[in-house]
């Protein structure tokens, strides 16, 4: 188990480093100071080829220039708030509109674009990053001071795990989530069409024009939304569904799960033999199968297309506060906000 760190860029004056964990059997992950964003996952395929299964850039620049999120811890609250504001005992708070008339991901400036304080975990079976950020009362628009960390840790069971929590000195609104594209072809030789994505879910929720939950849940059954007994993610592309072709033809909705309490989402790719098991304690996923990512730039040597990657946005529902039949995003002074969601990788003749 080891860590080691490499100048990655300069933000606002601030050294950005990248952090690379590796376990005994050769997986790494390295993520940055800057978001932290995850830049790359490195595992084994079937004949044990050690290759990237994240969408991330080389050069810190790409990042401020082109990145839809790749590999950024989102904060304070993942997904939309519509209008850009909300209310909170009679307070009305006024948010960045960076998807105008709408607010996405935090804002202007995000947890995923600021510089976090870092802290290495070097231990016998586990090799990590805990990463702390203070979100002054009033930043982005949000009320309180509001102090987060991020855990990182890697096992020598090719596992990824990461926690959050946070606490804050006024009432506020919180919901983090990682926003990583995985690929499991490997080094982006395929996009994620052919992927099988499986969970046990019965219901998605409606959007709106804007992308916005209607607050309406739809049924998934004998939709492209049920994954329940496993689904190539090419067959929702396809699909003339309304929900699909709404979202720019592919997914970018809300996945409720069928229980409460930790459930397990199963991503797998056939030809590289690779498989991703997610668990989380959160109530729902954004399946995001990166409708938008078409650009003038390169990913890793790789020209920028749709669906080259597919987001796993484990997180609390989007646009909660303003549907109070939603599980809640707001966090009290007196609570603790704590979450965890694993990333366990396998191959199937490797697996550990
Ligand atoms: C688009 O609607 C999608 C979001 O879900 C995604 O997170 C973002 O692109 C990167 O706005």
């Amino acid at each position: 188990m080891k860590i080691v760190e490499r100048e990655f860029g300069n933000y606002d004056g601030e050294r950005v480093i990248e952090y690379t964990l590796t376990n005994d059997f050769g997986m790494s992950v390295s993520c940055l100071n800057y978001g932290c964003v995850i830049t790359k996952i490195i595992v084994p395929d079937r004949n044990g080829h050690f290759e990237n299964v994240v969408l991330g850039f080389d050069r810190f620049e790409d990042y401020l220039e082109w990145s839809p999120y790749f590999g950024a811890v989102i904060g304070r609250v993942a997904g939309r708030i519509k209008d850009a504001r909300f209310e909170l005992d009679g307070e009305e708070y006024l948010l960045a509109a960076n998807d105008y008339p709408n607010h996405l991901h935090g804002g202007q400036k995000g947890f995923s674009s600021v510089i976090w304080k870092t802290e290495k975990i070097e231990q016998e079976n586990v090799v990590g990053l805990k990463c702390f950020y203070r979100s002054l009362d009033g930043e982005e628009g949000y009320p309180g001071n509001l102090d987060t960390a991020v855990t990182y840790l890697l096992s020598n069971t090719n596992e990824l795990s990461i926690s959050y929590e946070a606490r804050t000195d006024h009432k506020t609104l919180i919901n983090l989530t990682n926003h990583s594209y995985f690929n499991l072809s490997g080094n982006l030789k395929r996009d994620c069409s052919e992927h099988i994505l499986q969970l046990e879910s019965d219901r998605f929720l409606e959007l709106g024009l804007d992308l916005i939950p209607t607050g309406k849940m739809l049924e998934s059954k004998n939709t492209p939304f049920d994954f329940n007994q496993g689904r190539f993610l090419l067959s929702g592309m396809k699909s003339s569904h309304p929900q699909i072709v709404l979202a720019g033809n592919g997914y970018d909705h809300p996945l409720l799960f069928k229980k409460s309490g930790e459930n397990t989402i199963m991503l797998s790719d056939k030809e590289s033999g690779r498989f991703l098991r997610v668990t989380t304690d959160q109530p729902c996923v954004v399946l995001y199968t990166s409708n938008q990512l078409e650009g003038p730039f390169s990913i890793s040597g790789v020209r920028a297309r749709n669906y080259l990657g597919v987001c796993l946005e484990t997180q609390g529902l989007p646009d909660a506060i303003h549907h109070p039949g939603f599980p809640t995003v707001i966090l009290h002074p007196e609570e603790v906000y704590y979450s965890k969601t694993k990333y366990r990788f396998f191959s199937n003749t490797i697996g550990v």
